[in-house]
């Protein structure tokens, strides 16, 4: 009865691994492949996807011609106005931690790449159900 036995593993891994996923984040790939850098739309990846807190944004991209810009205000989304910059990456391999809903708005801060359209925002929800009661079909030492 190996092959029963070997399926009930497989399949208790697979649920586990399943709900260690649910529980925790999810980390988006800005720009897919494409990562992050001019010319790449990034509405349409934008609203294909939807953002909840907890989950993370990982920003790929060459160092030496971009950086991540975090800009608070929808004005200087707008402009490109880096005077509202509330943070700046530059490693090139950038992980940014969605901590709490409502809207982001990043941009590149290299000269001419925000109006080039290196540039994005987003709505990130609360998780459903309450921030504060675990997902309900997460057994408890997941969460
Ligand atoms: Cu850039």
């Amino acid at each position: 009865m190996a092959v029963t036995k070997n399926a009930i593993i497989c399949l208790f891994t697979l649920v586990a691994a399943t709900l260690i996923a649910g529980c925790m984040g999810m980390t988006h790939k800005v720009g897919g492949s494409e990562g992050w850098a001019p010319g790449v739309d990034y509405y349409d990846w934008v609203t294909s996807r939807h953002f909840q807190v907890g989950d993370s944004l990982l920003f790929a991209y060459d160092k030496n011609f971009h950086d991540v810009t975090e800009l608070a205000s929808p004005l200087g989304f707008e402009f490109c106005d880096m005077s509202s910059a509330t943070a700046r990456y530059k490693t090139g391999n950038d992980v940014v931690n969605l901590t709490r809903p409502g809207r982001y708005y990043f941009v590149c801060g290299a000269p001419g790449h925000c109006h080039a359209g290196q540039r994005f925002d987003i709505l990130v929800t609360s998780p459903l159900p309450p921030a504060s009661s675990p997902r309900p079909w997460c057994l408890p030492w997941f969460c």
